[in-house]
Parts: C-alpha cells; structure tokens; sequence
C-alpha cells in the first residue's frame, strides 16, 4: 500500500514537471495571402521562457520551395533585406519577426494562400529543439498580445 502511494506521488510529480516545463513558445504566427510561385512572408513572435538562449537555424514547409530568414534595416532611405542564417533569440527574452523587422521569406510557394489558409511549418533551433507552427492567412495584421512569459 506504502510503495503504491510513494509510485503514485511520483508519477504524479513527473507528469507536472513535465507541463511545467519552461519552454520556447510562438506567440501569434501568421502570414500574407499570396500567389503560387510568388514569396510569401510569415510573421510571429518566439517566447523564451527558459534561461538558456537557443537559435533559430532553420524553417520549412512543405508550401515553400525553402523559407529563409531575413531582416529589414532602413540605410539612406533605403529599406534592404539581409538572408541570416540563424536569428538568436535570448535566453527570457523573445523576438518578433514582424513587419518592417525580421520576417520569414516562403521562397516558391507551391500552391496559391488565400486569407483563412493555414501554412504548417517546422522551427528548427540550434539546440536540437523542434517546434511545430500553423500560420493562418491574414490580410490585415493581428492586434499584438501583450504577453509577458514568466521566465523559469
Ligand atoms: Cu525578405
């Protein structure tokens, strides 16, 4: 009776750690409508809940040839774009990719987005982490949260 209370804490401790689990999370993803063979762009915020930093490395979908990351500077008037191979997001800290900031080019986009879509795509960081994101298809930017992860 003794040794199933004991395994029955335990497990029950486990299963809470584990939801508890600090982690990185993708706050408001989104992206434009657009035409099959044009670039789409994708939006959203990462969230470090954790005290460690990680990297983004790389994104894919299956609705685009390949996705890359890029940023967005203003030099002599002049907006440019810059490919970057890996974007850092610190450790309880976050990083928006939004308009006129970092965002995700969807280079070749094999089929047409029309609002309401969703386009999957795949996170993948410098720590081996993966995540799992769903970009609806949005003609007008959403409203930001204001969202303040608890960093653990
Ligand atoms: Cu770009």
């Amino acid at each position: 009776m003794k040794l199933f209370g004991a395994l029955a804490l335990t497990l029950t401790l486990a299963a809470s750690a584990q939801a508890a689990q600090p982690q990185i999370t993708v706050v408001l993803p989104w992206t434009r409508p657009a035409v099959a063979g044009t670039n789409g762009v994708g939006y959203m915020t990462l969230n470090n809940e954790t005290k460690a930093a990680d990297t983004l490395v790389k994104v894919e979908s299956p609705l685009a040839g390949r996705i890359e990351m890029h940023s967005m500077s203003m030099a002599g008037g002049v907006m440019s774009m810059a490919h970057q191979d890996r974007v850092a997001v610190p450790a309880c800290g976050e990083v928006a990719f939004a308009p006129g900031a970092y965002h995700l080019m969807l280079i070749g986009l094999t089929r047409t987005v029309k609002p309401g879509d969703q386009i999957p795509a795949t996170l993948t960081f410098a720590s081996g982490r993966k995540i799992k994101i769903v970009l609806p298809a949005l003609i007008k930017a959403p409203e930001p949260l204001d969202h303040h992860p608890a960093c653990r």
